[in-house]
């Protein structure tokens, strides 16, 4: 297993590198270029400065979350296959640098969905929170609270410019259902998976967050079924998933242990975060200890362990603590303390076996 830090750049992230390095057992960064707007190129010169400033620290690159996949792609528009053509040339750019993994998801709209971003957990922490009931018909209310409250950082999936373009955006999926989202889905794959290749580079998508549909928008990776379902649909091992622990934890339903233990050769890319559950349906995001959630994280890691995992893991959101002021979900207190955690597990794993 290689320890990972999802960092979002200079001058676009309150953590520094120099912080990060301090973290015992961090081998690489997960990054990305977040002033991309969806189908553009990944130019070399740019990732030849990201490579420059990680080199310094001795982080590998080697994981890039996310290359996002452009809307007519999805809705499997005339004019998707120009879109891919770009995202090829991005597969090929970004193999001159050494990376192994792209995480990109294929939700219509919205990438993950909270209520409220600063929710009391009772300890005087705060985390990221969701609300059933908040959810309601009203998409443009939900994206106006999330881009007031993110402290002046823009969220993956949350960018202003795409938020702007709401109406326009639900109207293009208005007619894409679940089952034409998958058939998308597999013409991307499909068109892209010789060049993943030729590359040495794994597609994994992320779990759908939350994992049920929204707004009347159909998710795909939502439980084990249509976990089971997408590997098949592209039975190829470069088709692989970024499991997302809490994402598919977040109903109470999923056992994402079991999912690992099924699937662990095609898992590229281990999110790891814990969730509590409320008997009503809302959740709470929760510290990495395995008692202070419900998804079972020491059985995820020992299914990890078990199956000899050797792809990339990270912590995934962390509560905001000690008074830090950092982008919802992504401080360095919090995550430090859930790698110490996962580390602690990994490490007495190995001691016992
Ligand atoms: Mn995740």
């Amino acid at each position: 297993m290689i320890m990972t830090f999802r960092w979002y750049g200079e001058g676009n992230d309150s953590v520094t590198l120099d912080q990060i390095k301090q973290i015992p057992g961090v081998e690489g960064i997960v990054w990305a270029l977040h002033n991309k707007m969806p189908g553009e190129v990944w130019e070399k010169e740019e990732i030849a400065e990201v490579k420059k400033q990680l080199d310094e620290y001795g982080f590998n690159m080697d994981v890039v979350e996310s290359v996002n996949v452009h809307d007519d792609i999805k809705t499997g528009a005339p004019t998707r296959d120009k879109y891919i053509e770009n995202y090829i040339q991005t597969i090929r750019n970004l193999k001159e640098f050494g990376v192994k993994v792209i995480c990109y998801n294929f939700m219509p709209v919205f990438d993950w969905t909270r209520t409220d971003l600063f929710h009391p957990v009772g300890d005087g922490s705060t985390a990221l929170y969701y609300e059933k009931d908040k959810i309601i018909d009203d998409p443009e209310e939900m994206a106006a609270y999330i881009l007031e409250k993110c402290e002046g950082y823009t969220m993956p999936g949350w960018e202003p410019e795409r938020m702007a373009k709401l109406k326009e955006l639900f109207a293009m999926y208005s007619d894409v259902t679940k089952e034409k989202l998958w058939e998308n889905l597999k013409y991307f794959l499909e068109a892209i998976m010789p060049v993943c290749h030729e590359c040495d580079i794994k597609m994994a998508i992320h779990s759908d967050d939350p994992p049920w549909d929204i707004f009347g928008l159909p998710r795909l990776l939502v439980d084990e079924e249509s976990v089971d379902h997408f590997l098949k649909l592209v039975d190829d091992p470069y088709n692989c998933l970024t499991l997302c622990s809490g994402s598919l934890g977040s109903n109470p339903k999923n056992n994402v242990a079991d999912i690992v233990r099924k699937h662990c050769d095609r898992i590229a890319f281990a999110h790891v975060r814990n969730v509590k559950h409320f008997p009503n349906g809302d959740f709470s995001e929760a510290s990495h200890r395995d008692c202070d959630g419900d998804i079972g994280i020491l059985d995820i890691m020992k299914a990890y362990h078990d199956n000899g995992f050797k792809g990339y893991m990270r912590p995934d959101h962390g509560r905001h603590i000690w008074g830090e002021k950092c982008r919802p979900g992504y401080g360095l207190y919090d995550r430090a303390l859930g790698i110490m955690y996962l580390l602690g597990c990994w490490d007495m794993l190995d001691h016992i076996s």
